[in-house]
């Protein structure tokens, strides 16, 4: 699957302190309620752990046609044939990944640097992503972003602009106002007790019609 050709929620997984069965039961009402790209992110598990949990997230993200995205891992992405690697500044460059991948989706962690994304898209990056733009539990100590920096970015870049960290409903808003084209958010949704009304509330941001 390829990126989306317009905005909308990035849910990233997290894996943390939860049986798998209850991981998976919760990913797929958050892909059953549509979202627009997926992420599999975990930071803790070995590669025999992951590429059981990836192999089990991809088939859930295909039946709902959710674009399944593997953080920092290419050799996992390759071997299981995922639809893109999302890459932060230790992990492999954008051109490497490329050249693995093919014709994938690459995104690229810029986090507060207008620089590193120019950069990242002139390497054949798909999108973007900056943050943090709130105060993130997940991850508490990054740098942080003020809109100011997607107004700026927006007039240098073409690809698509994620923006990560502390996203809710609430403060989503002034993002998508000044470009953001999609919303990455892990605690506002795997943190909540309904997820698909978690789901709903950033997907209205998109498209306020919505019941
Ligand atoms: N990169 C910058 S902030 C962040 C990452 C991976 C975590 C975002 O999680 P949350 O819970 O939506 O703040
Ligand atoms: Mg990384």
């Amino acid at each position: 699957m390829n990126m989306p050709k317009s905005g909308g929620i990035y849910v990233i997984s997290d894996y943390r302190n939860r049986k798998t069965d209850e991981f998976l039961e919760i990913t797929e009402k958050i892909l059953n309620a549509g979202i627009s790209l997926f992420q599999f992110r975990d930071k803790n598990s070995k590669y025999a752990t992951k590429r059981m949990l990836a192999k089990k997230l991809q088939a859930l993200c295909k039946k709902y046609k959710t674009p399944f995205i593997i953080n920092d891992d290419v050799e996992l992405a390759k071997e299981i044939s995922a639809d893109g690697v999302h890459l932060g500044k230790y992990d492999m460059k954008i051109k490497e990944a490329k050249e693995i991948l093919g014709k994938k989706i690459i995104g690229a962690s810029c986090y507060n640097n207008l620089e590193f994304a120019i950069s990242a898209e002139k390497s054949g990056a798909s999108y973007i992503a900056f943050g943090s733009f709130f105060n993130s539990q997940t991850k508490p100590h990054t740098n942080s972003v003020g809109v100011e920096l997607l107004i700026k970015s927006k007039l240098k870049l073409k690809i698509p602009i994620v923006a990560i960290g502390g996203i809710t409903p609430e403060n989503g808003k002034q993002l998508i106002k000044n470009n953001a084209d999609f919303l990455a958010v892990i605690s506002g949704i795997y943190g909540s007790s309904n997820v698909e009304n978690n789901v709903l509330a950033y997907k209205k941001l998109f498209c306020p019609s919505l019941k």
